[in-house]
């Protein structure tokens, strides 16, 4: 008989689900939450698959309470979750809506109830739409400011029950695929300059997120950003390859790392930019690169990288038959839950790291017989979860993960047929049904090990 090692993971990882409010809360002008910048934005004709829009979503905001349910039913005790800044703030600064802290106040209950540890990210892209009309949204400091304003209440508010901090989600996306591609909201083509102003409004808002989290936070509340650094793979694990791989990544993720960590945007990214440099204040990096507790990755795909003939890094493009998700950025490249931590501890020495997501999007169909059949998922985490696993084996210091997504939700301007969750939601009856790779993931997380 052969005996298999058990793939197991460190004592005390932290396994669980992630969402975000704006893509499963719905009621999305209910008990004076105010419009966001996506509220906005998926009205505007053809901006969205199908022309969908956040109003309904899965209802959570009812439904908080049988989710947790299943959630807890499904084995997590770790949910990664948001809050909608314009339930709190409608028009983002002035006017508090104590409704909107009410709602957190009973979803934090409940998840108390089911044996759930929040892990809250302040901001995950639904930018109350008044900023944008009054300021410019991400383009003025003024949006920093009322940001924070909104972190020291939510910090006061829930600092007793949260323990557990992130500042902003993916600051790539709210910036340059906002204002410069015009992809997400609220889809503007704007100048490079422009565009590097909103990345430093958003630094300067980590910062305040951090701060407020040291001032207001209470004892043990711990807090970091979630970044989606792109991960850069390299073409064969060889010294030369794996150089040009690691010199690729400091390229492409200083615009965010290198204020957070080294207190200062580097030369090297200052020469890229150039004369479209964001204007900023020296004292703003006191603020932007106070010490913080972890580092969040957000994780999917990677790029490969070798070392060209000039020594310089080489990016390789995907062939067409690469293997690939319905979602079409999401090219299989498991190595990346190797490679992105891995960097980011060598380069920057984050010494603590969670996946707070990865996951896989296809346009699954209805369940059959009460059962949803999505093997294609469940092999795509499997083996990302196998690269993470070796990772910690080599000393990589990831402490957790957190799959993305708990049911199918919201998928920005992918719409509602682009589904990530592991539990299949009906939009139309909001029946919830547990995928294959859910009925894994389950087994997982008690194990603690690959199963
Ligand atoms: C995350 O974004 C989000 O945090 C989450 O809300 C989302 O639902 C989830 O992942 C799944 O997408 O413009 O063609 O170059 C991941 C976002 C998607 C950002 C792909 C970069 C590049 C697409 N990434 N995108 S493209």
């Amino acid at each position: 008989m052969i005996k298999s090692q058990p793939l197991t993971f460190p004592k005390n990882f932290v396994w669980g689900f992630a969402a975000a409010a704006p893509q499963i809360e719905g009621a999305a002008f209910l008990d004076g939450k105010g419009e966001s910048v996506w509220d906005r934005f998926a009205r505007r004709p053809g901006a969205v698959h199908n022309n969908d829009n956040l109003d309904v979503a899965c209802e959570h905001y009812t439904r908080f309470d049988e989710d947790f349910r299943l959630m807890r039913s499904l084995g997590a005790k770790n949910y990664r979750l948001s809050l909608a800044w314009p339930r709190i703030y409608p028009d983002g600064d002035g006017a508090l809506n104590q409704k909107g802290l009410d709602f957190y106040h009973r979803l934090f209950d409940s998840m108390e109830k089911h044996g759930l540890t929040p892990w809250v990210t302040m901001f995950h892209w639904d930018l109350p739409q008044s900023l944008e009309t009054r300021f410019g949204g991400w383009r003025d400091r003024r949006t920093a400011d009322a940001f924070a304003v909104y972190a020291d209440t939510i910090v006061k508010a829930f600092g007793s029950r949260v323990k557990n901090w992130i500042t902003l989600n993916e600051i790539l996306c709210f910036t340059k695929l906002g204002y410069g591609v015009g992809r997400k909201a609220p889809g503007l083509q704007l100048a490079d300059q422009v565009v590097n102003q909103t990345y430093h409004t958003a630094l300067l808002c980590h910062g305040h997120g951090v701060r407020a989290v040291r001032e207001h936070g209470g004892k043990g509340a711990r807090v970091g950003l979630t970044d989606n650094a792109t991960v850069t793979v390299p073409f064969s694990e060889t010294p030369d390859d794996i150089a040009a791989a690691r010199a690729q990544f400091i390229h492409e993720n200083a615009r965010v790392l290198d204020p957070i960590y080294t207190g200062g945007y580097g030369p090297a990214y200052r020469k890229a930019v150039g004369k479209h440099a964001a204007k900023f204040e020296k004292k703003d990096f006191d603020l932007i690169s106070l010490p913080t507790d972890f580092l969040g990755l957000n994780i999917y795909t990677g790029e490969f990288v070798r070392a060209g003939k000039s020594g310089k890094p080489e990016k390789l493009p995907f062939p067409a038959s690469y293997p690939t998700a319905d979602a079409a950025w999401l090219k299989h490249v498991p190595q990346s839950l190797y490679w992105g931590p891995r960097h980011c501890a060598e380069i920057y020495g984050a010494s603590s790291i969670y996946i707070t997501e990865n996951g896989a999007g296809y346009n699954d169909v209805p369940p059959a017989k009460g059962e949803s059949n999505d093997l294609h998922r469940l092999n795509l985490v499997r083996s990302y979860l196998c690269e993470l696993r070796r990772g910690i084996q080599d000393g990589v210091p990831v402490k957790g993960y957190f799959l993305w997504s708990f049911m199918d939700n919201y998928e920005w301007e992918d719409g509602y047929d682009r589904r990530f969750g592991v539990v299949y939601c009906d939009f139309k009856t909001q029946k919830r049904t547990p995928k294959f790779s859910a009925r894994w993931f389950t087994k997982v997380m008690a194990e603690n090990r690959i199963v």
